[in-house]
């Protein structure tokens, strides 16, 4: 059987983090997300994927090439322009003429799950996850094990049962695809696609998902996503560990990784190739650190994603933050995670502020970051890709691409 993953979305909800890179290929303990569900589905037994790609294909292509890394067969087909989930699957049309497995590229799945979807036999399968408050998601509406209705986002929801973005289809999607109208907002909705299935007659049934969902929208859930990820951490030193080092709990450390004397890294937490960790600094649990990451003296970090290529050099604290690629802090750079009056901690994207819903969350870094010495950084503050925060400074709310914060 073959999957068909969507992976052309911009995620202008993941900004600044999706300046440079497609959501799917942002990193969980030191993986693209998009590999995760790959393999989980080749843990299912699927070894054929179609990869719908768009906004920023080249990161997607060049990463996965034709699968053979993974030990599955890629191919892509490129939607030009986002117009919605129905328009991207429909992309797939002309390379699916049997029943497939259909799905976000942005939610977490499990093999376990698949292989039960690849069981039934109705005209589509829709996924649901039981959620507390399932206000925000599209919900089916059921009788029996057939699905009556698909109700979008409404303040009243009919049941909890919430679409998790991942299906079993029959071709025939792709006739109720075309017949699709365009939604209030412009696109070609994969849901209208099932209503229609629904209203002309054609079993569409559920199948409820028991292990963890995560819909992976926001900057501060791809910290959800990595600490769920390094739960299944396999500890492997690969790198070298000087003797007055201490690795407690499972830590990862990569190839031509140096951790030198008094790091104290306590697990879970993974350390990518090539880095140089330490003398003296504290890594605290889930953490993930990418390649060619320089973390020096004295400097703490805590539950965050470092990408690629980041210098921490000295004196500064890193908490509950994704920072991006190749950024440079100054010494004694800090970053704020946790609000006086401890709510929850909202965060700015393009001028639109968002309940993150945590009470720890520090900073979402763009690519290409630099710092002066001495700067501070509040909770919840977005700073986008080559912005400049100088020496002694505060930064707040949103820094955009490119800002230079100098008073
Ligand atoms: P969304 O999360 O709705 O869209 P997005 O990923 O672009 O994010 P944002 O809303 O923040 O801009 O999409 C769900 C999945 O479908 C995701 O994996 C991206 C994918 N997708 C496409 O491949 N093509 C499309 O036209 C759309 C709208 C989404």
């Amino acid at each position: 059987m073959r999957a068909v993953i969507l992976a052309a979305g911009e995620g202008t909800r993941m900004r600044p983090l999706t300046e440079n890179k497609p959501k799917v290929m942002l990193p969980v303990a030191n993986k693209p997300m998009l590999e995760y569900t790959i393999l989980e589905a080749k843990a299912a037994g699927i070894t054929d994927f179609l990869l719908i790609v768009g906004y920023r294909k080249e990161a997607i292509t060049s990463y996965f090439g034709d699968g053979s890394r993974l030990g599955v067969n890629i191919e892509y087909v490129v939607q030009e322009k986002q117009n919605g989930t129905g328009h991207a699957f429909g992309m797939a049309a002309q390379a699916c003429d049997d029943r497939f497995i259909a799905l976000n590229g942005d939610v977490t799945v499990s093999s376990g799950h698949l292989k039960k979807l690849i069981g039934r036999n109705e005209d589509a399968i829709i996924t649901v996850k039981e959620v507390s408050d399932p206000r925000a998601y599209g919900v089916i509406e059921t009788d029996g094990a057939r699905v009556t209705r698909i109700v979008e986002k409404s303040p009243e929801p009919p049941t909890n049962l919430a679409n998790a973005g991942i299906y079993l289809f029959d071709p025939c999607i792709f006739d109720a695809i075309e017949k699709t109208p365009l939604s209030p907002r412009g696109e070609i909705e994969i849901t209208d696609s099932l209503q229609y299935l629904i209203d002309g007659g054609r079993s569409v049934g559920y199948e409820v998902m028991d292990s963890d969902w995560l819909d992976i929208g926001r900057p501060w859930q791809l910290l959800t996503a990595n600490e769920l990820a390094l739960k299944d951490l396999k500890p492997a030193i690969e790198g070298e560990v000087e003797p007055n080092a201490t690795l407690k709990g499972p830590v990862s450390v990569g190839k031509g990784t140096l951790i030198r004397n008094g790091a104290y890294i306590v697990g879970p937490c993974i350390i990518g190739e090539n880095c140089d960790i330490g003398p003296n600094c504290f890594i605290r649990a889930s953490t993930s650190i990418g390649n060619n990451v320089h973390i020096g003296n004295a400097v703490e970090i805590k539950n965050s994603i470092v990408m690629n290529g980041t210098k921490i050099g000295h004196l500064s604290y890193v908490g509950d933050s994704v920072i991006g690629e190749r950024c440079n802090f100054g010494a004694g750079t800090k970053i704020a995670n946790l609000r006086l009056d401890e709510k929850t901690i909202p965060v700015t994207v393009n001028g639109k502020k968002t309940d993150s819903g945590r009470r720890k969350l520090g900073c979402i870094m763009g690519d290409d970051v630099h710092t002066g010495i001495g700067s501070l950084i509040n909770v919840g503050t977005s700073i986008g890709p080559g912005a400049f925060i100088g020496p002694g400074e505060l930064a707040k709310g949103e820094i955009k691409k490119g800002e230079r914060l100098i008073t």
